[in-house]
């Protein structure tokens, strides 16, 4: 027998972009429901990462929540690619719009939740001592919560600061006059390193392997464009819609080979100078991606320009990254990047010729050289995805273990359910659309299918749901097909679930972990979910 009156009918873990959002779609259907957020305010991504530098990829407008024309209204948004201190600012906007701050509750970090058949509920565990008892559970937790760091004998015995890029100290770090180096040339040491190079005493970067980047080309918003965004929200958020990684730019469809190679330069010229965020891969020809021909032609483009930008040449090849073509892997965004190891105070140390030794109490010691050090900046990123769930200890049906069934890689219905854990619901989960497009995008198409779903479980009655293992099975089969037709599909990138500092997610081992069939596709699955009345999903 159910237990009939849980103290929760629904508890979201994490408020961040998805858990804002879920949480009003919650009230507005008047259940009992309550945030449960490890840290102490809310915001999730744009509350942790405070490094210097840090700031959306995505259009600023095409960022921010669709689902509240007020919202669309009466926020400004003041640069085309906003800041996180901004962007911490817009969330906390939103949540208070709605009086959402009141059903959350801070500092409550879930370290378990276990199910019970006999209640029909979740049990949670905090890390305080704290337990909670709720029907339905919906994690919110985030694709790339959880920083990695690297393995380097000695890092504790370090006597400077040192911190992963996640966890930049909510204080002014003094940068001026200091000898700082950096670990990683993702998406944020790329931010990083743009950022603070004017602004240190000396800057070593530590490179493993160089990625793809191009310009930001970010710029301020003014009232009168803002007033113009305003007025196109509707269109812009269509052509997310149509966009299979919900961005404001669509493919050019013209043909990479009815064009001659002079044109191609010329289109390129322009989404490289004159366009802005993702142009140069996304409103360029879908042949960059499929081709191997037209996509080393545009790699060998982009180096060119890699070539123009940096004075020294040498300096310049260890940039250009030779073992993947470009959009093989997330693509950085920059602004003057580039041009910073053109200073005098900013150097390149190639850690594949010369790798990392040790921390010593000083600094950095490659096989080559010691580097003296007074600050020392991991931004060597995340184990993304699965990372999130996989720390809280989840038991479903007769105590099976969510980490264990997912050992080799996730299993999910829709990236939203996943059989023998009835109950819990997954928004920006794995195998969905989170983690391979413009997050805000899918975190809307996430939260409204899943209130659809709750909603439905509310009015007919039902305390249980869970996924058919059989519909399971046609998921996995639809998200394995859709990334092993993505050419990135062996590249060692989060996007494969690659993470040479987590045990088992090193190279060679593949893992299933985001959806690559594009948005759209993803949306005619669940629309399709709905319309047959959840057929795959028991519910009782
Ligand atoms: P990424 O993209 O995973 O980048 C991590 C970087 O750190 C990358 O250059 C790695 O080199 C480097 N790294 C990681 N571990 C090591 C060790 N052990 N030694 C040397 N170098 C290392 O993370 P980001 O934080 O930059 O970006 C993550 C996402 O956040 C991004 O896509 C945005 O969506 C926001 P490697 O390439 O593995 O050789």
């Amino acid at each position: 027998m159910a237990d009939q009156n849980p103290p929760y009918d629904v508890i979201v873990i994490g408020a961040g972009v998805a858990g804002i959002y879920q949480i009003k779609c919650l009230l507005d259907l008047g259940l009992r429901a309550l945030v449960l957020e490890a840290d102490e305010d809310l915001g999730g991504t744009w509350f942790r990462n405070r490094y210097p530098g840090a700031r959306f990829d995505s259009e600023s407008y095409t960022y921010g929540y669709s689902f509240s024309k007020e919202v669309l209204e009466e926020w400004h948004w003041k640069e085309r690619f906003s800041s996180q201190p901004e962007n911490l600012k817009y969330l906390n906007f939103v949540a208070d719009k709605f009086d959402l701050r009141r059903h959350m509750q801070f500092n409550a970090r879930v370290s378990a939740m276990t199910w019970s058949e006999s209640e029909r509920h979740w049990s949670l565990s905090l890390q305080n001592g704290d337990q909670f008892t709720s029907r339905f559970v919906i994690t919110g937790v985030g694709v790339l919560s959880i920083p990695t760091l690297p393995k380097i004998e000695g890092m504790d015995t370090f006597k400077g600061e040192s911190f992963h890029t996640y966890w930049w100290p909510d204080k002014t770090v003094p940068l001026k006059d200091k000898r700082v180096g950096i670990i990683g040339t993702g998406a944020t040491g790329i931010q990083v390193i743009a950022e603070i190079a004017d602004k240190v005493g000396e800057l070593t970067v530590f490179q493993r392997r160089p990625n793809w980047s191009v310009p930001l080309n970010n710029s301020e918003i003014s009232d009168a464009e803002m007033t113009e965004i305003r007025s196109r929200y509707d269109e812009i958020f269509e052509t997310c819609e149509l966009s299979q990684g919900g961005f404001d730019h669509l493919p050019d469809r013209r043909g990479f080979y009815n064009l001659t190679k002079e044109e191609r330069r010329e289109f390129w010229d322009e989404l490289y100078d004159d366009r802005h965020g993702f142009a140069l891969l996304i409103a360029n020809f879908p042949e960059i991606f499929l081709d191997e021909q037209a996509n080393q032609e545009l790699s060998e483009y982009v180096a060119d320009r890699i070539r123009q930008r940096v004075n020294d040449p040498n300096t310049a090849e260890k940039l250009i990254p030779k073992d993947h073509g470009f959009g093989m892997q997330r693509l950085p965004l920059e602004t003057k990047y580039f041009e910073a190891y053109n200073r005098d105070n900013v150097s390149l140390v190639d850690i594949t010729d010369t790798p990392l030794k040790c921390v010593t109490e000083s600094g950095l010691k490659t096989t080559a050289a010691h580097y003296d050090l007074d600050l020392l900046i991991y931004a060597t990123g995340f184990n993304a995805i699965t990372g999130a769930l996989d720390r809280i200890d989840i038991r479903g049906t007769n105590g099976q273990s969510l980490q264990k069934k997912w050992q080799e890689g996730p299993s999910t219905y829709h990236g939203v359910l996943t059989h023998g854990f009835p109950n819990m619901i997954m928004v920006a989960g794995p195998q969905s659309v989170s983690g391979s497009t413009n997050y805000p995008r899918a975190i809307e198409t996430g939260v409204e299918w899943v209130t659809g779903l709750i909603k439905h479980a509310f009015d007919k009655g039902y305390t249980r749901l869970e996924a058919q293992t059989g519909a399971e099975a046609e998921w996995q089969e639809e998200v394995v097909q859709a990334q092993e037709r993505m050419p990135f599909r062996q590249s060692k990138s989060w996007f494969t679930g690659y993470n040479s500092n987590v045990d088992g997610h090193g190279a060679g081992k593949i893992r299933y972990h985001a959806y690559w069939g594009g948005a759209p596709r993803y949306r005619s699955f669940l629309e399709q979910t709905t319309q047959a009345t959840y057929d795959k999903i028991d519910l009782n």
